[in-house]
Order: C-alpha cells, then sequence, then structure tokens
C-alpha cells in the first residue's frame, strides 16, 4: 500500500494570539482569554508569555490572576475566531481535497502523493503572512503520528516524523501522548507500572488486552506508530475560485472575456472532479487604482458545465460592471455548493423552486 503523507496543522495559543493580533499593545504580554475573575470566570486560552507563569485553560480566572499577577483579561470573541478559523481552512482548500478539522484550530490534510512538506511549509508561511498567527505543524504517514508531530514543537514548530524516526520518537514519550489516554487510563497504566510508551512496548501485550479490552488493542497500535485510520473528508467547502492579477492592466474586453472562458473551464473542471455543482457565480474585478467590485449570479438549478458558469460570468462584466478604468485582476469564483450526498429534492424545496407547481 501507498505510504500516506498526513499534515497536522494546529494554531498556537489560537484565541489569544488573536486578540494579540488585533490589539497590538497586546504583543508578547501574558494575556488571558475567558471570563473576568470577579465573575468566577474560567480561562479559554493564555499566551505563552502568561504559560510562562502556570496560567492553563479550564483554569479559574481567580487562580491564573495569582499565578501571574500582570495578567490582562480578554473577554471571548467566539464570531472573530471562526472568521479566522475560516480562513485557516480556505488556506488548507488550496493544497488538499480531503481536510479534516478537528476542532476550531486544528485539522488534518490527507496529501498523498504530493509534496508534504513543502505543502506543509507553505501552509505555515500563508498563515503568518495573512492573517499574521502563527501555526505549529507536524508531517507524517498516519494521523496520531502527524499530531504528535505538530505538538512537539509548539509554538511555531514544524516537525517531521519519517517511518524511520517514529520509534525513536515514540518509545521516551508518556503514555499520556498517546491518543486517547486521559487521566483515568494514565493512571491505570501507572498501577502496571507503565508510564512511558516504552514500558508499554515491553510489556506482556496479552494482558495489556486483558484488562484494556479494545481500547488495549488501539494503545498497543498507537505505542508501535501504527494508526490506519483515514483523514475523514468532513470539510466542505463552500467556494471554488480562480483569480488573476494581471502583469498589465487591461482595458481589452476580448482578453478580459477570453480569461473569464479559460476560468469557467477551470471552475467546471474542478467542480466535476469532485463531484460537485455550483449555483451561484461571482465576479470579482478590481481596478488600476484598486477599487473592487463584485457580482453575483444564482443561477436557475445547480451546474458543473462550463458553458453555464461562463454566460454568467461573462454577463456579469459585460453588463453590470462599468468597465471604464483599466482592470487591474479578475477573479470568477463559484459557490452555493451541492455536494453529491445531498438530496436534489429536499434543497429545492428549501429554495422553494416548485412552489406554486403543486407538489
Ligand atoms: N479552548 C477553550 N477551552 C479549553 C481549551 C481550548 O475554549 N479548555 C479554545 C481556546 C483555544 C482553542 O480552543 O485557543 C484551541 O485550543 P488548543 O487546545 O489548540 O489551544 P491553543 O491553540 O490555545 O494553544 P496551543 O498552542 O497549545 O495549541
Ligand atoms: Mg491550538
Amino acid at each position: 500500500m501507498k505510504e500516506k503523507q498526513i499534515i497536522h496543522v494546529d494554531m498556537d495559543a489560537f484565541y489569544a494570539s488573536i486578540e494579540q493580533k488585533d490589539h497590538p499593545e497586546l504583543k508578547n504580554k501574558p494575556i488571558a482569554v475567558g471570563g473576568d475573575p470577579k465573575r468566577r470566570g474560567v480561562v479559554c486560552t493564555a499566551s505563552y508569555e502568561a504559560r510562562r507563569y502556570g496560567v492553563r485553560a479550564a483554569m479559574a480566572s481567580k487562580k491564573a490572576q495569582m499565578l501571574c499577577p500582570n495578567l490582562i483579561f480578554m473577554p471571548v470573541r467566539m464570531e472573530r475566531y471562526m472568521e479566522v478559523s475560516r480562513k485557516i481552512l480556505e488556506i488548507f482548500e488550496d493544497y488538499a481535497e480531503c481536510i479534516e478539522p478537528l476542532s476550531i484550530d486544528e485539522a488534518f490534510l490527507d496529501v498523498t502523493g504530493k509534496d508534504g512538506i513543502k505543502i506543509g511549509r507553505e501552509i505555515k508561511e500563508r498563515i503568518k503572512t495573512e492573517l499574521g498567527l502563527t501555526a505549529s505543524v507536524g508531517i507524517s504517514q498516519n494521523k496520531y503520528l502527524a499530531k504528535l508531530a505538530s505538538d512537539y514543537q509548539k509554538p511555531n514548530g514544524f516537525t517531521i516524523i519519517t517511518k524511520e524516526e517514529a520509534e525513536g520518537f515514540l518509545l521516551p514519550l508518556p503514555v499520556r501522548k498517546l491518543w486517547g489516554v486521559g487521566p483515568k487510563t494514565e493512571n491505570e497504566l501507572r498501577k502496571l507500572g507503565i508510564y512511558y510508551i516504552r514500558d508499554l512496548v515491553n510489556y506482556d501485550q496479552n494482558i495489556i488486552i486483558d484488562r484494556f479490552g479494545k481500547k488495549g488493542f488501539e494503545l498497543l497500535n498507537f505505542a508501535k506508530g501504527k494508526d490506519d485510520r483515514a483523514v475523514e473528508n468532513k470539510h466542505r467547502r463552500k467556494s471554488i475560485g480562480e483569480e488573476t492579477t494581471f502583469e498589465t492592466d487591461i482595458d481589452d474586453m476580448n482578453i478580459l472575456i477570453q480569461y473569464t472562458e479559460d476560468c469557467s473551464k477551470i471552475l467546471a473542471y474542478r467542480l466535476r472532479e469532485k463531484g460537485l455543482q455550483a449555483r451561484t457565480v461571482t465576479v470579482k474585478v478590481k481596478f488600476e487604482d484598486f477599487e473592487c467590485i463584485t457580482r453575483s449570479t444564482t443561477m436557475p438549478n445547480f451546474t458543473d458545465i462550463y458553458q453555464e458558469i461562463y454566460l454568467s460570468a461573462s454577463n456579469m462584466i459585460q453588463n453590470k460592471i462599468n468597465m471604464i478604468k483599466k482592470v487591474r485582476l479578475l477573479g470568477i469564483q463559484v459557490s452555493n455548493i451541492r455536494y453529491p450526498d445531498e438530496p436534489v429534492q429536499l434543497l429545492m424545496d428549501v429554495e422553494g423552486l416548485f412552489k406554486g407547481e403543486g407538489k
């Protein structure tokens, strides 16, 4: 079987880093995001500066303040964190078809068959330049090892665990680092004298399986760096787009229309490749003076046919945008995407298309 290439990305001190980015005066300061200590609040996360004092997620804010008297508390702005999370996913979309978000700030990407290291570096770099945040990236042959890798040199880490390195990496780690081992299992393992993964691997496997059942099997597999779980493609992208900043600003409509046709072909191909169809076409035009205009059209039905996308897009360019200035950038995007496992009828009902037709 072909060896898999899995990337795990986990943002560093996610909520706190966003607050530091949005409020530059908080940079390099110990901050906690969460509830006010006066109101029995709890810390959701803390900046790495605050962690040095022992401030941790899920800690009572009051205790956090005692540990770090200069700690600055910021209220939770969930909407903002979700917005950033979506932007990160959009970056991932450029590199992987198969994306499994695990939480608001972490995801697995299956990049088997591609240059995982190059992709990992690019993702990290783009998160930095486009969002002003740092991520820790782990790359390996399965989910478990990729996640261990991203955790290894946090924050701002970049760790690759090769097949050859896996054993050396795992053996010295405490059993807590095994997937699914929380305080309870850790305690039970300790009762058997098992503190490190090395201890587990050397233990009588029958006893482990007797004692922990199915979970015992899993633990032993993880301890040996084995994990055959697939990255589950749970992420549903909302749009697919193509855009270009031209080398020189363009005022020739023929060129713009030709580009629109080429883009439509690419978008239709990308939809079909994934078995998707879309209903909304959006055109984005940035003029020479950087003024930016977008126009959208929702088509009567879902499509993956290039002529239909092209018709909508070219119609908007010719009739709905006043092309009096030279064009610097042109982008075409399709959105309102239907996935193959979504029933057609249901969606149409929701859209009210059949209203009044006696259905
Ligand atoms: N979170 C929360 N409550 C918790 C744990 C986490 O509200 N008990 C939120 C805040 C975190 C975000 O989820 O910013 C992501 O969780 P992580 O465990 O990835 O922690 P961080 O990203 O904050 O830090 P790290 O650099 O350790 O990943
Ligand atoms: Mg994180």
